[in-house]
C-alpha cells in the first residue's frame, strides 16, 4: 500500500500501562483499525506452521524485544489487510463523528499502532518501509502501578508474561530499550503525553483533550 493512503498513531506506555484499553475506548470514538504488535506476535505464536513460534515465546517470555523485521512484517501485513477489506477507511472502520473526520485525514486508512516501536532500530525500520507517524500517543504510569494492574491481570490473563519475574523483565526493558524511543520523538515535539494512572474513563477524557489540543 502507499504511506500517503495511511494515517498511524503509535501508543506507547510501559507493560500495564493501559494501551490496550485505552486504543479499545479510541477505537469506538474514532474509528481507528487498532493493531497490538503484541497481540500480532501472540496470535503468529500460536499459529500452526509458523517457523517463528518458539522464537517468539521465549522473548515474550524474557520479556526482549522481537527481532523487527518479524513485528514490521506483521504489522504491516495487517495494515494491508485492513485496508482491502476496506476495514481501515473512514466508512468502515466504524462510526467516525462528522466533526472529527478532516483531522484524522478522511478516507484513508487511520490505524492505532498499540505497543509498537519499542526499540530505536524498529522506530527507523518502519519509518522507512512503512510510514511515519502522525503523532505518538505516550501513556504513562509508575512501576509500582503497572505491577499490581499486571499481577491482578495475571490471575486470569493466561499470558505467559504475566508474573513477577517476566513483569520485572519487561519494566528493564521498557526503561532501557523503549524510553530512549519515546525521547527520540519527544526531540521531533510528536510525543503527546497523559497521565495513565487515572481511572479508565478519566484517562480517555483526558487523551480525548490532549489530542484536541495538538489538532487545534
Ligand atoms: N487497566 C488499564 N488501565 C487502567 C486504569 N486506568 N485504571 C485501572 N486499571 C487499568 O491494561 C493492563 C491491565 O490494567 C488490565 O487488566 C486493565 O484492565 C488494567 P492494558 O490495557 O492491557 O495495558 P497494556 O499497556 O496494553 O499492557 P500490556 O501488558 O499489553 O503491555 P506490554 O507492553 O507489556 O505488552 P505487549 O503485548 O505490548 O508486548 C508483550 C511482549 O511482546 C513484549 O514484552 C515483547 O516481548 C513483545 N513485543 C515485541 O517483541 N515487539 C513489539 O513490537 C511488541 C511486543
Ligand atoms: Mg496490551
Amino acid at each position: 500500500f502507499d504511506k500517503k493512503d495511511v494515517t498511524v498513531i503509535f501508543v506507547l506506555g510501559g507493560p500495564g500501562a493501559g494501551k490496550g484499553t485505552q486504543c479499545a475506548k479510541l477505537v469506538d470514538e474514532f474509528g481507528f483499525v487498532h493493531l497490538s504488535a503484541g497481540d500480532l506476535l501472540r496470535s503468529e505464536q500460536q499459529r500452526e506452521g509458523s517457523q517463528y513460534g518458539s522464537l517468539i515465546a521465549e522473548y515474550i517470555r524474557e520479556g526482549k524485544i522481537v527481532p523487527q523485521e518479524i513485528t514490521i512484517a506483521l504489522l504491516s501485513n495487517a495494515m494491508k489487510a485492513a485496508l482491502e477489506s476496506g476495514g481501515a477507511t473512514a466508512n468502515g472502520g466504524g462510526t467516525v463523528p462528522e466533526k472529527h473526520r478532516s483531522k484524522w485525514t478522511d478516507g484513508k486508512g487511520r490505524f492505532l499502532v498499540d505497543g509498537f516501536p519499542r526499540k530505536m532500530d524498529q522506530a527507523v525500520g518502519f519509518d522507512e518501509e512503512v510510514c511515519q507517524s502522525r503523532f505518538v500517543l505516550f501513556l504513562h504510569a509508575s512501576e509500582q502501578t503497572m505491577l499490581e494492574r499486571l499481577l491482578e491481570r495475571g490471575k486470569t490473563s493466561g499470558r505467559a508474561d504475566d508474573n513477577e519475574e517476566s513483569i520485572r523483565k519487561r519494566f528493564r526493558t521498557f526503561e532501557e530499550t523503549s524510553m530512549p524511543v519515546v525521547e527520540y520523538y519527544r526531540k521531533d515535539n510528536k510525543v503527546v503525553e497523559v497521565d495513565s494512572m487515572k481511572p479508565v474513563e478519566q484517562v480517555t477524557e483526558d487523551i480525548r483533550k490532549a489530542v484536541r489540543e495538538t489538532f487545534a
